[in-house]
């Protein structure tokens, strides 16, 4: 009987310490710090993994606003470890409005816990503005307990219309 009571108790411990899964993960932006409409800039996102029982994250998506365009040549991201490359992502490409880094190798994932990288991309802001945030996912390798999938979004400092077309004309008369 008492050998029951340590199994029970050491399972609920086992369950509270593992629902937690890729939960507290992350994308964050680094730049730019503001954007201007129809403006081109380097898109740096940061990418945390804050799983604790050994999930690791496979695939990147960030999904752009409307009217914005992808420039998949400038996608790229920064390598943890540099030989064997790690994380290393096989395919980084564009799906509609979504930059995706995708984890093709069919194991696990890339980013282990407690691990933080940034992935970047150019991206054309569109003409008009509607305050849309970015939104994102990050996918984990299905290892330990749910959720193995996060998204959430994140809020863009736009510099207003006004100043910047009449810093564009002043531009033209210089
Ligand atoms: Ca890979
Ligand atoms: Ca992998």
């Amino acid at each position: 009987m008492r050998n029951l009571l340590i199994v029970v108790l050491v399972l609920a411990v086992a369950v509270s310490a593992g629902a937690r899964s890729i939960a507290d993960s992350y994308v964050e932006l680094v730049a730019p710090a503001t954007i201007s409409p129809g403006e081109t800039y380097t898109f740096t996102f940061g990418v945390y993994n804050a799983s604790t029982d050994s999930e690791w994250i496979t695939d990147v998506l960030i999904t752009v606003p409307d009217g914005w365009i992808i420039d998949e040549s400038s996608m790229s991201y920064v390598p943890i470890i540099p030989d064997p490359i790690r994380p290393s992502w096989d395919m980084l490409v564009p799906d509609g409005p979504t930059a995706m880094w995708l984890d093709n190798d069919e194991g696990y994932g890339e980013l282990y816990g407690d691990e933080y990288t940034t992935v970047s991309v150019d991206l054309t802001v569109a003409a008009q503005l509607y305050g849309i945030p970015i939104h994102w996912c990050l996918k984990g390798d299905i290892w330990g307990d749910p959720p193995h999938e996060l998204c959430g979004c994140i809020d863009l400092q736009i510099s207003p219309v006004e100043e910047h077309s009449w810093a564009k004309i002043k531009a033209m008369y210089r």
